[in-house]
């Protein structure tokens, strides 16, 4: 195909992804292909505020569709601004396509200045992305965008960023349509398949754990699931690949007393695409049975940090049905004892935080199945967010995997312009939010049905926490926050405070019906403390 410059190209492109939406900041060095992007009746460009939004937004369009979004930025400070959100991309095996600028190419690493180079972007975009490259002629940018889409979308996903030289974004392109890379599916070993399929077949207090890599076999592992009576744990990001409403399922609990009990008495554990993250196993620090049957797509993830007794390197949706072939129902108390292990963590989870229950509750009445919570890293989200709030779809599971503030706005909004026909809520805190204050402006222009509930404490209430457990100092941790009806106001954002528990529902259940955004104030000086102050899963490594 020949296109007039590289425009039609990456709408072309673009289209057959089936991405609708682009997030991006337009420059001298993205020019033709927003412009391109921005004329396409197919598409829509959503000009936000930053180039880590774009990213965050690309990403949680892709998380809450189930496919790959896609970001433009600019050369030099602009791709330096989205290195943040590509970490995060990278971090969650998400799939993002970054397109960024690049000075016109007979000036690449010349070192004079031309506007925005930077010293060795590619090495910056291949440190944070997992496929990075640059356009070298206008024959070649169909096959990088292939090459690099394809990258994004092979499990373990990622994001792949492709630097286009500005020349080469006008040039005529010519594409052969070559290029588009086919990746072999690994298919586990042989004895240790047949070593796992023995062992559950006579398993009778089996365990699941679920991470990401669960969310494309989800079929796969109800099966599995069913046929066991087995119970379930999951990851953050293994939320919802089984409904959790499903009464085996226990969900992301496998650091609290009655799972860790669960685990001790386990015959077998049957682990499937997770990393088993610090946060999630107390700091690796929770045991395993040592019959650990692993089921990974990534083969570094083998072994990495539990051993894996039988390592099955394949993907989940293949390897699963010929474990569940074999296995056997367990002991009738065991499921029993599942159930009440499911019903006990969140009992005294429910407790333990307080009066942000009934927001919690308020949220989990007022929003439909699959609607997507994207959760900043604030303490309601690390407290019950990430746990008590149900989520019955991976789809409607968007937080930052690696944990980094301020992305949730970006991200809802992302997954909003995703689901335009249904609700999505973003739960923040005042510190997070103020990272990237100025994407209200992107929520007020764009007007997606999105609740943004910002709980203010004034400031960084999960380091102050911490301060509070180990130093009893204070420091870095109290803010300036803004009067959010007034800054609501500036934004054109319609505005409601829960001053306490009893205003949560009322609240909660008209911003969510609204057709458009409202800001949420969680006033917690008046909702008063938690019953079990928050404080990070991490430790002190003195102590
Ligand atoms: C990019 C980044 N910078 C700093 C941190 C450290 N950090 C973790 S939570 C947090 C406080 C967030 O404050 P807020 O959003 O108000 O939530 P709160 O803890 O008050 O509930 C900070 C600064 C981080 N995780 N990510
Ligand atoms: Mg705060």
């Amino acid at each position: 195909m020949r296109y007039d410059h590289g425009g039609g190209l990456l709408t072309a492109h673009l289209k057959s992804l089936g991405v609708d939406t682009v997030f991006g900041i337009v420059s001298v060095h993205n020019l033709p292909l927003v412009e391109a992007v921005e004329a396409d009746p197919e598409l829509r460009f959503v000009p936000v505020r930053h180039e880590a939004s774009a990213v965050n937004a690309a990403d949680a369009h892709g998380r809450a569709r189930g496919s790959i979004g896609c970001a433009l930025t600019s050369t030099g400070t602009g791709a330096g601004n989205a290195a943040g959100s590509l970490i995060e991309a990278l971090a969650s095996g998400t799939s993002v396509l970054h397109i960024t600028g690049q000075v016109e190419s007979a000036y690449l690493g010349s070192g004079r200045g031309f506007i925005h180079e930077t010293k060795d972007q590619l090495g910056m975009l291949a440190a944070v992305s997992k496929y990075a490259a640059t356009v070298t002629s206008a024959r070649d940018a169909g096959r990088v965008l292939r090459e690099a889409s394809a990258a994004a979308l092979t499990a373990p996903g990622g994001p792949a960023s492709v630097e286009w030289p500005i020349d080469l974004q006008y040039a005529v392109q010519e594409d052969d349509g070559q290029g588009a890379p086919a990746f072999e599916v690994p298919v586990p070993d042989a004895s240790a398949l047949a070593g796992a399929r023995e062992l559950l077949a006579t398993a009778r207090r089996p365990l699941i754990w679920a991470g990401g890599g669960a969310n494309t076999a989800r079929d796969q592992l109800l099966a599995l699931l069913e046929t066991t009576g087995a119970g379930l744990l999951t990851s953050n990001s293994g939320r919802g690949a089984v409904p959790e409403d499903h009464d085996q399922v226990i969900g992301n609990f496998a650091t609290t007393p009655a799972a860790r009990a669960l685990l001790a008495d386990a015959d077998v554990v049957v682990t499937v695409g997770t990393h088993f993250r610090s946060n999630e196993t107390a700091d690796y620090g929770i045991r395993l049975p040592e019959a650990h049957i692993q089921i990974d797509v990534d083969a570094a993830a083998l072994g990495r940090v539990y051993p894996a007794s039988h390592a099955l390197h394949g993907d989940a949706g293949a390897v699963l049905p010929r474990l569940t072939e074999v296995a056997v129902r367990a002991d009738g108390g065991w499921t029993e004892r599942v159930r009440r292990a499911r019903e006990e963590v969140r009992a005294v989870l429910h407790d333990g935080i307080g009066p942000q229950a009934a927001v919690c509750d308020a949220l989990a009445a007022a929003l439909p199945r699959g609607a997507v919570v994207a959760r900043d890293v604030t303490i309601p989200s690390s407290a019950w967010g990430n746990r008590l709030l149900p989520i019955h779809d991976p789809r409607a599971n968007v937080f930052p995997r690696g944990g980094g503030i301020g992305q949730g706005l970006g991200m809802g909004i992302g997954a909003a312009l995703a689901r335009p026909d249904e609700p999505t809520v973003v739960i923040a805190g005042d510190g997070g939010l103020a990272v990237h204050l100025g994407e209200l402006l992107t929520l007020a222009q764009e007007r997606p049905r999105l609740t943004l509930v910002v709980f203010n404490d004034g400031g960084y209430g999960v380091l102050r926490n911490m301060q509070a457990t180990y130093t009893e100092r204070r420091s870095g941790v109290d803010l300036f926050t803004p009067d959010f009806a007034q800054l609501a106001a500036a934004c054109s954002l319609p505005y409601a405070r829960i001053g306490d528990a009893s205003q949560a529902a009322k609240v909660i259940d008209a911003a969510v019906a609204s057709d458009g955004p409202t800001l949420v104030e969680v006033d917690l000086a008046t909702l008063g403390p938690m019953k079990n102050p928050f404080t990070p899963p991490v430790k002190i490594p003195t102590r």
